[in-house]
């Protein structure tokens, strides 16, 4: 058999009717840009942009960034920026293109047009996914990291800005002179994402040599909103097998190719600066206060999985399916929540016996395929939002925390075990030339938590669990 036709605008005609984008992307022009088009974003936002866009017409296209990798511009430019999704239901995966992603730039390649973008008054919305270490904050303080070498090298006026926070600030600074207002909407998992992008970006102006510096803080302080959100789905790395599957569904080859889960979450603080797509009617919810929906999203599901992330591994499972079918998943699980649950924000609506269940049944969905060594990544930058929080807040209530303990020790000992993909691995694998009760003082110290570090009594209790 030959291999299939690559799929895009020349071919898209050729997809079977169940296959084909919700909205003809010819219909449609850039008008928001998203940074760090990576699978999450293609398989979240975007999605819900089509959506929205499919009931209310008014041209909602994207402009997705590549931060770095030039795969996914290879894979997305020649198809016109359609792709597929496949969502991975328990009884059957169901593939379609999904149609709103109408240019795709790499930031290094593209500056110049990136910035014309952020600038241009007919985009009015910027969202953000670059994961918790594209944002370059200081772990300790949570303001930009300006001994980070590509922040420095982004303050002294290099021509392209690598970083994302750069090319913000660079954006902004090219739009002040049309005023027209913008929201920058971050959708990575992190507590008060919005006001946190907010200031890095603010850092970055105040620290640039820029003569306008004073005049853009006190625009963007009139006319950039920073709403906060909270995003859920669980997007699995694409794997080759699983193009092929989207490629038999299809008829034509997809090398964009993302998949997911069938649940998707999108809350998002209703304080937009100007127009947005309607994504309510593609199921978001606008509220005034994102804080009790991240709170729980983040210490529930993003807390149980790194848990089941580092207990996994070091039992020899693969996914996090896999974990949930030993005789020990759902019940870590289970203590993990209950321990963690009185430091949520309790809210209307929000039942937290009902999140817990479902968490179980997505954790457990063996169609979803997600590699537990995908959420062990990055744990230095993770765990302070997923555990550091709860532990603290519970600790200081007089509440015993064996299971967060116990979940710093699996962390510390996959640090000690494995090979670690995190920006501070040299730094952790270096920690563990030292006696152990030191090592986990030094490795705590890298999640930026001297509190802990320095608690004696601490330190040996994560260090009697390794
Ligand atoms: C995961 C998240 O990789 C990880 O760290 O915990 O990506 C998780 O799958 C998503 O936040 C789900 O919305």
């Amino acid at each position: 058999m030959s291999a299939p036709e690559r799929l895009s605008r020349a071919t898209w005609g050729a997809l079977p009717p169940r296959c084909r984008p919700l909205v003809d992307p010819r219909e449609l022009r850039p008008r928001i840009v998203h940074l760090g088009i990576g699978a999450f974003h293609r398989a979240h936002q975007a999605v819900c942009t089509e959506t929205a866009e499919a009931r209310h017409s008014a041209g909602w296209g994207i402009a997705g960034v590549s931060q770095r990798s030039r795969a996914v511009v290879d894979a997305l430019r020649p198809q016109d920026g359609l792709y597929s999704l496949t969502v991975r239901q328990p009884e059957g995966p169901l593939t379609r293109v999904v149609g709103s992603v109408v240019e795709v730039l790499h930031a290094a390649d593209d500056g110049a047009r990136l910035t014309e973008l952020i600038a241009a008054p007919d985009v009015s919305v910027v969202t953000t996914t670059v994961t918790e270490k594209g944002y370059r904050r200081d772990p300790a303080g949570g303001g930009l990291a300006l001994d980070d070498p590509q922040v420095r090298s982004d303050l002294a006026g290099a021509p392209v800005p690598v970083t994302v926070i750069g090319q913000l600030a660079t954006g902004l600074r090219a739009r002040r002179h049309t005023g027209a207002p913008l929201s920058v909407v971050p959708c990575d998992n992190m507590a008060d994402n919005g006001r946190g992008v907010r200031r890095l970006v603010l850092d970055f102006v105040a620290a640039s040599g820029w003569r306008d510096r004073d005049r853009l803080l006190e625009w963007i302080d009139a006319a950039v909103a920073f709403p906060a959100t909270v995003v859920d789905r669980i997007v699995p790395a694409t794997t080759a097998a699983d193009r092929e599957r989207a490629a038999a569904q299809l008829g034509l080859w997809d090398a964009g190719a993302v998949t997911g889960e069938p649940f998707l979450q999108w809350v998002l603080q209703d304080t937009f600066a100007a127009d947005r797509p309607r994504w309510e009617s593609a199921g978001a919810q606008l509220v005034d206060d994102v804080t009790p929906y991240q709170v729980m999203k983040l210490r529930l599901l993003n807390g149980a999985h790194s848990l089941l992330a580092y207990l996994g591994l070091a039992a020899g499972c693969e996914t996090v399916a896999d974990v949930m079918a030993t005789a020990w998943g759902e019940p870590v699980v289970r203590a993990y929540a209950a321990e963690v649950a009185p430091s949520l924000t309790p809210a209307a609506g929000l039942d937290v016996d009902t999140y817990v269940e479902s968490l179980l049944t997505r954790f457990a969905n063996p169609a979803v395929q997600h590699r537990i060594r995908q959420i062990a990544t990055d744990g230095s930058l993770k765990i302070p939002e997923r555990w550091l929080a709860p532990l603290r807040e519970l600790r200081a209530a007089g509440a015993a925390t064996p299971v967060l303990t116990r979940a710093l020790a699996a962390w510390a000992r996959h640090t000690r075990d494995q090979d670690v993909d995190d920006p501070a691995a040299d730094r952790l694998r270096q920690a563990w030339r030292l006696p152990p009760t030191d090592a986990v003082r030094a490795v705590l110290g890298e999640l930026g938590a001297p509190d802990l570090a320095d608690d004696g009594e601490f330190v040996a209790e994560v260090a009697g669990k390794l």
